[in-house]
C-alpha cells in the first residue's frame, strides 16, 4: 500500500507547544459560574422547573453583601446571586449591566499560590491574599480588566 496518493505528498504537521516554559496547570476544575439576579427566589424557582437543578447550599456572605443559593451541576455549581445591601458589588454591577453572568470561580489547589503567580503575571487583584469565601472556601478575586472582561474567583475547597 503507498504512502501517498495521487502524487499529493502528505506532510507531518509538527505541533508546536510551549509546555517546558509553562507554569504548573493552576485550575483544576471550574468550581462555579455565577449569575447576577434581581430575585433571588424566582431564579431558583426558574432552575428547579425548567432543568430540575436543586439548591445545595445557600448562605448570606456578609462581607460580600450578598446572598447565594448554590446549585450543583456534576462536580461545580450555578451561584446564583443576588445583593443584600445597595453598596453591594453585585447591587452595582445589576444597577450597570442588569442580570447575567458576574463572574467565574475556578477550582486550585492553593489559593495563595495561585494567587502569587497571577501577581507575579501582572495581573491585578482585588485581594492581597487569600480570604474566606462561601461554604468554608478560601477564596480571591482578580479584577476583570486584567482578565480579558472576566471577573475571576479563585478557590480553594
Ligand atoms: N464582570 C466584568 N466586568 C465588570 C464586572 C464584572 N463582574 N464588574 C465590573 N466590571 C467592569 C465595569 O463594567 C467597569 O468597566 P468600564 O470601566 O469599562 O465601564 C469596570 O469593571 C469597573 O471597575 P472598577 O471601577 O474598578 O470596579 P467596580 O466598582 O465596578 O467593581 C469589581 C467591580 C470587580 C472591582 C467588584 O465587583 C469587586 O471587587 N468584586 C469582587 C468581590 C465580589 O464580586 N463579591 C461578590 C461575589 C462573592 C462570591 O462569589 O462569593
Ligand atoms: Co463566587
Amino acid at each position: 500500500m503507498r504512502g501517498c496518493a495521487g502524487g499529493i505528498r502528505r506532510r507531518r504537521l509538527i505541533v508546536m507547544t510551549s509546555a517546558a516554559a509553562s507554569p504548573a496547570a493552576l485550575l483544576t476544575e471550574i468550581d462555579h459560574v455565577a449569575i447576577a439576579v434581581n430575585d433571588l427566589e424566582a431564579a431558583i424557582a426558574y432552575y428547579a422547573d425548567v432543568y430540575g437543578a436543586t439548591v445545595d447550599h445557600r448562605e448570606v456572605v456578609e462581607s460580600d453583601g450578598v446572598e447565594e443559593a448554590l446549585l450543583k451541576v456534576a462536580e461545580s455549581y450555578i451561584q446564583l446571586l443576588t445583593p443584600t445591601r445597595p453598596d453591594s458589588p453585585v447591587a452595582k454591577y445589576l444597577e450597570k449591566k442588569g442580570e447575567g453572568i458576574h463572574h467565574i470561580g475556578y477550582r486550585v489547589a492553593d489559593c495563595a499560590v495561585a494567587l502569587e503567580s497571577v501577581k507575579a503575571a501582572g495581573g491585578k487583584v482585588l485581594d492581597q491574599a487569600p480570604r474566606p469565601g462561601s461554604r468554608g472556601t478560601t477564596v480571591a478575586f482578580i479584577h476583570p480588566k486584567t482578565t480579558f472582561g472576566t471577573l475571576v474567583e479563585l478557590v480553594q475547597e
